[in-house]
């Protein structure tokens, strides 16, 4: 990290614009980082980057279902088949093997051998700590850098668990929702939140012996979906069979895709959508500034402890709280102007 905080931004530009995978992943390291001389260059990198027309042609493409469903062995099979087909890849999968929870992702690596060493294929693993730990826009900031880097197809991972989906949601156009051929019974109880966000749905392992039971998987699904109310009137969710094995499929899927991409009234609401998130990320980014340099006072901070204190025990309101800590920040603040200014007296 600290050669290439040596690195000119222009190199990194350069580097990012012409797919360099070396570059790229420091770039993501960079916008990953939580380290505030970090954070900092990250800035001027993604205002740099800003300044550069982009064509806005990636597809960003979130792949959610539960663990074991199969999303990154599709994302390896069906990412090669784009490869084929001459697109360039990049995959961001959320890695639960760094974080220890959920018991039964555990242990779970990602399993994108042959993807992730394809020389027009970049494949980031992004810790689920920070993901879960709200960090999140982070993650907007890394499809930003590889959307810089004008790979067509961006697909993001979930964890299939918790808050890393609407995240992901979040910060991509299309949502597709992988879904288990023998999970047919379970289709009434899978959150009807998630069902409703996805764009597409895939049924897994449609190959061996499982061929019988994605029918009726299907059928099932097909039967939940007419009771859902649509996200967008110009889109219908469809139900493709697949298998990874066996690349069943993937050009009904690849067709579906770029249908889906060719709305745009749907790509413009989606990035409407992101951009509010933004913003309200953007806003708690600088909430949590302001506060930092409150109690970067040492008067203020030792007050603001009290306060809390205070809060438990019912003796003061949030809100006076608040006013009294700004208080006391400018006292101390118009302090230490006053003394910067006797001292140069
Ligand atoms: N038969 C069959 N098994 C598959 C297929 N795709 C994935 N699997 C198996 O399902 C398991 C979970 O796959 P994985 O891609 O790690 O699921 P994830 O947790 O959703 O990322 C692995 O043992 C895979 O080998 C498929 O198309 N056919
Ligand atoms: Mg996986």
């Amino acid at each position: 990290m600290l050669n290439f905080v040596k690195m000119n931004l222009e190199q990194i530009v350069e580097g990012i614009i012409s797919k360099n995978r070396r570059c790229l992943s420091r770039a993501i390291t960079l916008v990953e980082s939580t380290n505030i001389a970090h954070r900092q260059i990250a800035a001027e990198l993604l205002h740099t980057l800003s300044q550069l027309t982009k064509d806005n042609s990636s597809r960003r493409i979130g792949i959610t279902g539960p663990p074991g469903v199969g999303k990154s062995s599709f994302i390896e099979s069906f990412g090669l088949f784009l490869l084929q087909q001459n697109y360039s890849v990049a995959v961001v999968a959320i890695d639960p093997s760094s974080k220890v929870s959920h018991g039964s992702i555990l242990g779970d690596k990602i399993r994108m051998n042959t993807l992730s060493v394809h020389p027009q294929a970049l494949v980031r693993p992004v810790p689920s700590g920070s993901m879960l730990g709200g960090v999140s826009m982070n993650t907007s900031q890394i499809l930003t850098v590889l959307e810089y880097a004008g790979f067509d197809f961006i697909l993001v991972e979930t964890l299939g668990v918790g808050q890393s989906e609407t995240m992901v949601y979040d910060v991509t156009d299309m949502f597709v929702h992988l879904y288990n051929p023998l999970s047919g019974d379970e289709i009434q109880g899978i959150k009807r939140g998630i069902m409703e966000l996805s764009d597409l749905f895939l049924i897994t392992k449609c190959d061996g012996n499982f061929i019988h039971e994605a029918l009726l998987t299907e059928n099932k699904l097909r039967n939940a979906l007419s009771f859902l109310r649509p996200t967008y009137e110009e889109w219908k969710t469809e139900i493709i069979r697949t298998s990874s094995l066996e690349s069943i499929n993937f050009e009904h899927i690849l067709k579906t895709i770029n249908s889906f991409f060719s709305k745009n009234a749907i790509l413009i609401r989606s990035r409407e959508r992101r951009e509010k998130q933004l913003e309200l990320q953007s806003a708690e980014r600088i909430k949590n500034t302001l506060m930092e340099i409150i109690i970067s006072d040492e008067c203020t901070r030792k007050k603001y402890e009290k306060l809390l204190r205070d809060i438990q025990y019912g003796n003061i309101t949030e809100i006076e709280a608040g006013r009294e800590l700004l208080k006391s920040f400018t006292e101390n603040a118009n302090l230490s102007k006053d003394m910067l200014q006797n001292e140069k007296a």
